[in-house]
């Protein structure tokens, strides 16, 4: 039966649509879609931070030349525009030169340039630099997510720890200096490495400024948890140490997307003998994104007081990453590891880093590409679950140096 047209809607000489023809389009409402809805939120965001950073860009640069008709354009590029000039620090966050500012600001990005712990392809102490210059390329707003990091947070750039090339001890102690610092005032610390070897002294440095427990996700290839490699702590063996301290167990470090044929069977006999969890990409892609974060959130979370997430960038198919030290084929497609990555730091993380980004052997840029999307995800995640800050609550060690 035909409904008949509602009043007013004829006008002449137009007539309704043939019931026959609508069947014809698909049956679905377009505007409850997430493409409309993210349409849709991004009204509700405010613009008061673009608008001040604008004005400061004009102090800052002076007024631009007459001929503009755009009047927020400044002679010297300052601030996020264009995306081609300037300084680049991550994302053209301000740099906080007297790192005891650090505490002003949610999180703070920290650069870890160091490659000492590498034992195949060397070039990671490179990776700050280069994920620094890609990152100019974003804006701080995300469709999906509704969310702008600018006008919803503050970020910082803290710039990079002073990490000693030929000795792998005394960078670690300046590591776990540098990050805990920045975790003792309060900013989220955000590490761009450097080699996987960073892991133990970054998590080190959190460790050190709280009695809690804390938990470890880790996305990799590589099982990373023997004791030595070539006779030292290499990047081979971050979690063998970090599972030694007295608040990171073990049985709170969950291992996504291990597998191929580079895990070294010393780290497989060790996860066995401390009962680490591993999911392989086989695994993964059984139980589905949704299902593998919520087994990684209740295994990290067990009786722990916050999560760390270690994300490598090698835990990618090495197609989509052919910068990073050990490239292995057959690892996570960038959409599907971003979204388990946003659902693991939806519950609000304690720190992350990214690396082995090798900008000498990457290709345009997409390696260091990559690594700047894992830290906006992860940032935007928190922003859009109110759970940036949750971190705050388990530091009751602060240091001062
Ligand atoms: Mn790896």
């Amino acid at each position: 039966m035909r409904d008949a047209p509602a009043k007013g809607h004829r006008r002449a000489g137009v007539a309704p649509a043939p019931e026959r023809a609508r069947r014809h389009h698909p049956n679905f409402a377009i505007k409850e879609m997430q493409g409309w809805k993210a349409v849709e939120k991004e009204g509700t965001i405010s613009e008061d931070g673009w608008r001040a950073e604008q004005k400061w860009a004009l102090e800052m640069g002076l007024p631009g030349a007459d001929i503009l008709t755009d009047k927020s354009i400044p002679t010297f590029a300052r601030g996020e525009l264009p995306h081609f000039a300037g300084i680049n620090t991550f994302l053209k966050a301000p740099y906080v030169e007297n790192v005891r500012d650090v505490g002003k600001y949610d999180a703070a990005v920290v650069g870890i340039p160091f490659d000492s712990g590498t034992t195949y392809r060397p070039g990671t102490r490179f990776g700050p630099q280069g994920v620094r210059r890609i990152s100019a390329l974003y804006t701080p707003y995300n469709y999906e997510l509704g969310v702008d990091l600018r006008e919803q947070m503050t970020l910082c750039d803290a710039g990079d720890v002073f990490t000693i090339p030929a000795n792998l001890e005394k960078s670690f102690d300046q590591i776990t200096r540098g990050v805990s610092h920045v975790a003792s005032s309060g900013a989220l610390p955000i590490m761009i490495g450097g080699d996987h070897s960073i892991g133990f002294p970054c998590v080190r440095g959190i460790a050190d400024v709280t009695s809690k427990r804390i938990g470890i996700i880790h996305f990799d290839r590589h099982i990373d948890i023997q004791e030595k490699d070539l006779d030292e702590r290499m990047h081979t063996t971050p979690w063998y140490w970090a599972t030694n301290l007295p608040n990171v167990s073990a049985t709170n470090l969950v291992q996504l997307g291990i597998g191929g044929w580079q895990v070294p069977r010393y780290g497989v006999q060790e996860a066995r003998k401390r009962g680490t969890n591993v999911l392989t990409i086989d695994d993964i892609e059984k139980i589905g994104l949704e299902k593998t974060a919520e087994i990684a959130l209740e295994l990290a979370w067990k009786d722990a007081d916050a999560v760390y997430v270690s994300f490598d960038v090698d835990s990618v198919d090495c197609g989509f990453v052919p910068g990073t030290g050990w490239p292995e084929p057959g690892g996570f497609l960038p959409r599907e590891v971003l979204k388990l990555l946003g659902l693991v730091t939806a519950p609000g993380i304690c720190g992350l880093e990214v690396v082995e980004v090798s900008p000498p052997y990457d290709t345009s840029d997409i390696t260091a590409l990559f690594a700047t999307r894992v830290i906006v995800e992860a940032l935007g995640s928190m922003v859009a679950h109110g759970t940036l800050g949750k971190h705050k609550a388990i530091i009751d060690k602060p240091v001062t140096f």
